[in-house]
Protein backbone atom coordinates (compact mmCIF):
# COMPACT_ATOMS: atom_id res chain seq x y z
CA UNK A 1 0.00 0.00 0.00
CA UNK A 2 1.47 3.15 -0.86
CA UNK A 3 1.57 5.92 2.05
CA UNK A 4 -0.91 9.31 1.46
CA UNK A 5 0.74 11.99 2.93
CA UNK A 6 -2.75 13.46 3.10
CA UNK A 7 -4.35 10.18 4.59
CA UNK A 8 -1.36 11.09 7.08
CA UNK A 9 -1.98 14.70 7.73
CA UNK A 10 -6.28 13.89 8.22
CA UNK A 11 -5.31 11.45 10.42
CA UNK A 12 -3.53 13.79 13.11
CA UNK A 13 -6.00 16.73 12.45
CA UNK A 14 -9.17 14.16 13.58
CA UNK A 15 -7.58 12.38 16.26
CA UNK A 16 -6.03 15.72 18.03
CA UNK A 17 -9.46 17.72 17.48
CA UNK A 18 -11.51 14.75 18.74
CA UNK A 19 -9.32 14.23 21.87
CA UNK A 20 -9.44 18.22 22.62
CA UNK A 21 -13.15 18.37 21.99
CA UNK A 22 -13.41 15.39 24.53
CA UNK A 23 -11.33 17.41 27.09
CA UNK A 24 -13.46 20.79 27.11
CA UNK A 25 -15.21 19.85 29.73
CA UNK A 26 -13.40 17.50 32.78
CA UNK A 27 -13.55 16.77 36.11
CA UNK A 28 -9.84 18.19 36.79
CA UNK A 29 -7.53 20.18 34.72
CA UNK A 30 -4.10 20.31 35.95
CA UNK A 31 -1.26 23.07 34.76
CA UNK A 32 2.37 22.03 34.71
CA UNK A 33 3.46 18.15 34.02
CA UNK A 34 6.39 18.77 36.53
CA UNK A 35 6.45 15.72 39.15
CA UNK A 36 3.81 16.65 41.07
CA UNK A 37 1.58 17.15 38.01
CA UNK A 38 1.88 13.90 36.39
CA UNK A 39 1.28 11.81 39.55
CA UNK A 40 -1.87 13.95 40.65
CA UNK A 41 -3.33 12.96 37.28
CA UNK A 42 -2.14 9.52 37.74
CA UNK A 43 -4.25 9.07 41.15
CA UNK A 44 -6.63 11.07 40.01
CA UNK A 45 -7.57 8.82 36.56
CA UNK A 46 -7.26 5.60 38.03
CA UNK A 47 -9.81 6.84 40.94
CA UNK A 48 -11.90 6.94 37.87
CA UNK A 49 -12.14 10.63 37.35
CA UNK A 50 -11.88 12.47 33.98
CA UNK A 51 -8.50 14.95 34.15
CA UNK A 52 -6.68 16.44 31.78
CA UNK A 53 -3.20 18.37 32.13
CA UNK A 54 -1.72 21.46 30.10
CA UNK A 55 1.85 22.01 29.98
CA UNK A 56 3.88 24.88 28.42
CA UNK A 57 7.16 23.20 27.00
CA UNK A 58 6.60 20.88 24.35
CA UNK A 59 8.78 18.25 27.15
CA UNK A 60 7.33 16.33 29.87
CA UNK A 61 8.53 16.20 33.02
CA UNK A 62 9.36 19.85 34.52
CA UNK A 63 12.53 19.81 36.88
CA UNK A 64 13.03 16.09 37.13
CA UNK A 65 15.13 15.58 33.80
CA UNK A 66 17.79 17.55 35.15
CA UNK A 67 18.20 15.87 38.55
CA UNK A 68 20.50 18.39 40.43
CA UNK A 69 22.61 20.78 38.21
CA UNK A 70 22.13 18.62 34.86
CA UNK A 71 23.48 15.25 36.76
CA UNK A 72 20.46 13.34 36.05
CA UNK A 73 20.05 11.61 39.35
CA UNK A 74 17.11 12.59 41.73
CA UNK A 75 17.50 11.71 45.34
CA UNK A 76 13.94 10.56 47.02
CA UNK A 77 13.89 10.20 50.04
CA UNK A 78 12.20 6.54 52.16
CA UNK A 79 8.14 8.20 53.09
CA UNK A 80 8.40 8.09 49.15
CA UNK A 81 9.50 4.94 47.84
CA UNK A 82 6.07 3.59 47.70
CA UNK A 83 5.50 6.04 44.84
CA UNK A 84 8.30 5.29 42.75
CA UNK A 85 7.38 1.46 43.30
CA UNK A 86 3.83 2.57 42.13
CA UNK A 87 4.91 3.60 39.13
CA UNK A 88 7.58 0.85 38.74
CA UNK A 89 10.80 3.45 38.50
CA UNK A 90 13.87 1.56 40.15
CA UNK A 91 15.96 2.83 43.14
CA UNK A 92 18.96 1.95 44.81
CA UNK A 93 19.70 3.00 48.44
CA UNK A 94 22.85 5.65 49.08
CA UNK A 95 22.66 6.00 52.33
CA UNK A 96 20.17 6.00 55.28
CA UNK A 97 16.71 6.77 53.96
CA UNK A 98 18.26 8.64 51.09
CA UNK A 99 17.73 6.85 47.97
CA UNK A 100 18.13 7.38 44.05
CA UNK A 101 16.52 7.14 40.94
CA UNK A 102 17.56 8.17 37.26
CA UNK A 103 15.57 10.95 36.31
CA UNK A 104 15.06 10.05 32.92
CA UNK A 105 13.48 6.64 34.28
CA UNK A 106 11.40 8.35 36.43
CA UNK A 107 9.76 11.28 34.32
CA UNK A 108 9.18 8.61 31.68
CA UNK A 109 7.80 6.06 33.88
CA UNK A 110 5.40 8.67 35.63
CA UNK A 111 3.95 10.26 32.23
CA UNK A 112 3.42 6.78 30.65
CA UNK A 113 1.72 5.36 33.67
CA UNK A 114 -0.35 8.64 34.04
CA UNK A 115 -1.37 8.62 30.56
CA UNK A 116 -1.98 4.72 30.44
CA UNK A 117 -4.43 4.91 33.38
CA UNK A 118 -6.11 7.72 31.85
CA UNK A 119 -4.48 10.91 32.15
CA UNK A 120 -4.56 12.94 28.67
CA UNK A 121 -1.64 15.61 28.33
CA UNK A 122 -1.36 18.55 25.73
CA UNK A 123 2.00 19.80 25.58
CA UNK A 124 2.89 22.82 24.23
CA UNK A 125 -0.17 25.07 25.27
CA UNK A 126 0.03 27.38 27.61
CA UNK A 127 -2.51 28.44 30.43
CA UNK A 128 -3.01 32.14 29.95
CA UNK A 129 -5.79 32.57 32.43
CA UNK A 130 -8.45 31.39 34.40
CA UNK A 131 -12.38 31.03 34.33
CA UNK A 132 -14.65 32.39 37.16
CA UNK A 133 -18.17 32.10 38.05
CA UNK A 134 -17.90 34.82 39.97
CA UNK A 135 -15.99 33.43 43.17
CA UNK A 136 -15.21 30.26 41.91
CA UNK A 137 -11.99 29.31 39.85
CA UNK A 138 -14.44 27.12 36.69
CA UNK A 139 -11.64 26.64 34.18
CA UNK A 140 -8.84 27.37 32.17
CA UNK A 141 -7.85 29.91 29.20
CA UNK A 142 -5.55 27.93 27.25
CA UNK A 143 -3.59 28.93 23.93
CA UNK A 144 -0.62 27.67 21.68
CA UNK A 145 2.76 28.17 23.28
CA UNK A 146 4.29 29.32 20.34
CA UNK A 147 1.65 32.49 19.92
CA UNK A 148 2.48 33.34 23.82
CA UNK A 149 6.22 33.05 22.31
CA UNK A 150 5.70 34.94 19.61
CA UNK A 151 3.98 37.68 20.82
CA UNK A 152 0.84 36.93 18.39
CA UNK A 153 -2.48 38.82 19.20
CA UNK A 154 -4.68 35.53 19.03
CA UNK A 155 -7.44 34.85 21.06
CA UNK A 156 -7.52 31.74 23.63
CA UNK A 157 -10.30 28.67 24.10
CA UNK A 158 -10.97 27.39 27.21
CA UNK A 159 -11.66 24.30 29.12
CA UNK A 160 -14.42 24.05 32.10
CA UNK A 161 -13.54 22.11 34.93
CA UNK A 162 -14.81 21.32 38.71
CA UNK A 163 -11.51 21.95 39.59
CA UNK A 164 -7.87 23.25 38.55
CA UNK A 165 -4.86 21.91 39.80
CA UNK A 166 -1.88 24.68 39.65
CA UNK A 167 1.55 22.32 39.21
CA UNK A 168 3.02 25.05 38.04
CA UNK A 169 6.17 25.33 39.79
CA UNK A 170 7.94 27.62 41.32
CA UNK A 171 6.20 29.63 38.59
CA UNK A 172 3.25 29.41 40.49
CA UNK A 173 1.75 30.62 37.33
CA UNK A 174 -2.27 30.03 37.85
CA UNK A 175 -1.94 31.34 41.30
CA UNK A 176 -0.95 34.62 40.43
CA UNK A 177 -3.45 35.05 37.64
CA UNK A 178 -5.92 34.56 40.26
CA UNK A 179 -4.05 36.78 42.72
CA UNK A 180 -3.81 39.48 40.79
CA UNK A 181 -7.68 39.73 40.31
CA UNK A 182 -8.95 38.83 43.72
CA UNK A 183 -6.41 40.65 45.94
CA UNK A 184 -5.95 39.23 49.25
CA UNK A 185 -8.34 36.54 49.33
CA UNK A 186 -6.15 33.49 48.97
CA UNK A 187 -6.12 31.00 51.32
CA UNK A 188 -2.60 31.54 52.92
CA UNK A 189 -1.61 33.55 56.22
CA UNK A 190 -1.63 37.05 54.43
CA UNK A 191 -4.13 36.48 52.05
CA UNK A 192 -1.72 37.04 49.01
CA UNK A 193 1.13 35.30 47.61
CA UNK A 194 4.10 34.85 50.09
CA UNK A 195 6.82 34.06 47.44
CA UNK A 196 9.41 31.16 48.14
CA UNK A 197 12.17 31.26 51.34
CA UNK A 198 15.68 30.36 50.38
CA UNK A 199 16.31 26.24 50.25
CA UNK A 200 16.17 23.97 53.69
CA UNK A 201 15.51 21.03 52.08
CA UNK A 202 14.34 19.59 54.94
CA UNK A 203 11.65 21.83 56.20
CA UNK A 204 10.58 22.35 52.19
CA UNK A 205 9.92 18.60 51.89
CA UNK A 206 7.20 18.17 54.68
CA UNK A 207 6.18 22.10 53.72
CA UNK A 208 5.02 20.91 50.51
CA UNK A 209 2.36 18.30 51.54
CA UNK A 210 1.06 20.91 54.32
CA UNK A 211 0.85 23.81 51.78
CA UNK A 212 -0.79 21.46 49.48
CA UNK A 213 -4.54 22.33 49.23
CA UNK A 214 -7.15 24.59 47.78
CA UNK A 215 -5.72 27.93 47.70
CA UNK A 216 -9.04 29.65 46.58
CA UNK A 217 -12.34 27.79 46.10
CA UNK A 218 -12.15 25.82 42.96
CA UNK A 219 -8.12 25.83 42.72
CA UNK A 220 -5.93 23.70 43.96
CA UNK A 221 -2.26 24.32 44.69
CA UNK A 222 0.63 21.44 44.37
CA UNK A 223 4.40 20.59 44.08
CA UNK A 224 6.40 23.43 43.93
CA UNK A 225 4.20 25.96 43.19
CA UNK A 226 2.49 25.21 47.18
CA UNK A 227 5.66 26.30 48.85
CA UNK A 228 6.17 29.55 46.63
CA UNK A 229 2.01 29.87 47.28
CA UNK A 230 2.66 30.13 51.25
CA UNK A 231 5.81 30.91 51.69
CA UNK A 232 7.98 27.36 52.10
CA UNK A 233 11.26 26.86 51.29
CA UNK A 234 12.95 25.40 48.00
CA UNK A 235 14.59 22.16 48.61
CA UNK A 236 16.45 21.41 45.31
CA UNK A 237 16.69 17.69 44.01
CA UNK A 238 15.29 15.73 46.39
CA UNK A 239 11.54 14.81 44.39
CA UNK A 240 10.00 13.40 47.42
CA UNK A 241 7.46 15.94 48.65
CA UNK A 242 6.62 16.75 44.58
CA UNK A 243 5.52 13.02 44.50
CA UNK A 244 3.61 13.08 47.66
CA UNK A 245 1.78 16.17 46.91
CA UNK A 246 0.66 15.30 43.90
CA UNK A 247 -1.02 12.18 45.34
CA UNK A 248 -2.19 13.83 48.42
CA UNK A 249 -4.18 16.64 46.06
CA UNK A 250 -5.38 13.57 43.83
CA UNK A 251 -7.01 11.87 46.74
CA UNK A 252 -8.36 14.88 48.44
CA UNK A 253 -10.58 16.08 44.78
CA UNK A 254 -11.10 12.33 44.34
CA UNK A 255 -13.11 12.23 47.35
CA UNK A 256 -14.94 15.51 47.00
CA UNK A 257 -15.62 14.60 43.13
O1 LIG B 1 8.77 22.89 38.03
P1 LIG B 1 8.09 21.59 37.88
O2 LIG B 1 8.90 20.37 37.76
O3 LIG B 1 6.98 21.49 39.04
P2 LIG B 1 6.82 20.56 40.34
O4 LIG B 1 6.00 19.39 40.01
O5 LIG B 1 8.29 20.04 40.66
C1 LIG B 1 9.32 20.89 41.09
C2 LIG B 1 10.64 20.19 40.87
O6 LIG B 1 10.80 19.84 39.51
C3 LIG B 1 11.86 21.01 41.28
C4 LIG B 1 12.11 21.07 42.74
C5 LIG B 1 12.60 19.84 43.47
O7 LIG B 1 11.68 19.00 43.88
O8 LIG B 1 12.06 22.10 43.30
O9 LIG B 1 11.75 22.32 40.75
O10 LIG B 1 6.37 21.47 41.41
O11 LIG B 1 7.14 21.65 36.58
C6 LIG B 1 6.23 22.71 36.38
C7 LIG B 1 5.76 22.65 34.93
O12 LIG B 1 4.74 23.60 34.74
C8 LIG B 1 4.88 24.16 33.43
C9 LIG B 1 6.39 24.27 33.26
O13 LIG B 1 6.73 24.35 31.88
C10 LIG B 1 6.87 22.98 33.93
O14 LIG B 1 7.02 21.91 33.02
N1 LIG B 1 4.18 25.46 33.42
C11 LIG B 1 4.50 26.59 34.11
N2 LIG B 1 3.63 27.56 33.85
C12 LIG B 1 2.72 27.05 32.96
C13 LIG B 1 3.07 25.71 32.69
C14 LIG B 1 1.56 27.58 32.29
N3 LIG B 1 1.14 28.83 32.49
N4 LIG B 1 0.89 26.77 31.44
C15 LIG B 1 1.28 25.50 31.22
N5 LIG B 1 2.36 24.95 31.83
Amino acid sequence: MALDEILISRAIIERYHQKLTENLETDVAIVGAGPSGLVAGYFLAKAGKKVVLFERKLSIGGGMWGGGMLFNEIVVQYEALAILDEFGIRYRQYQDDYYTADGVEAVASLTAEAVRAGLTIFNCISVEDVMMRPDRVEGLVINWSPVEMAGLHVDPLTVRASYVIDATGHDTDVVQMVDKKNPGRLNTSTGGIIGQKAMWADRAESDTTENTKEIFPGLYVAGMAANATAGGPRMGPIFGGMLLSGRKVARELAEKL
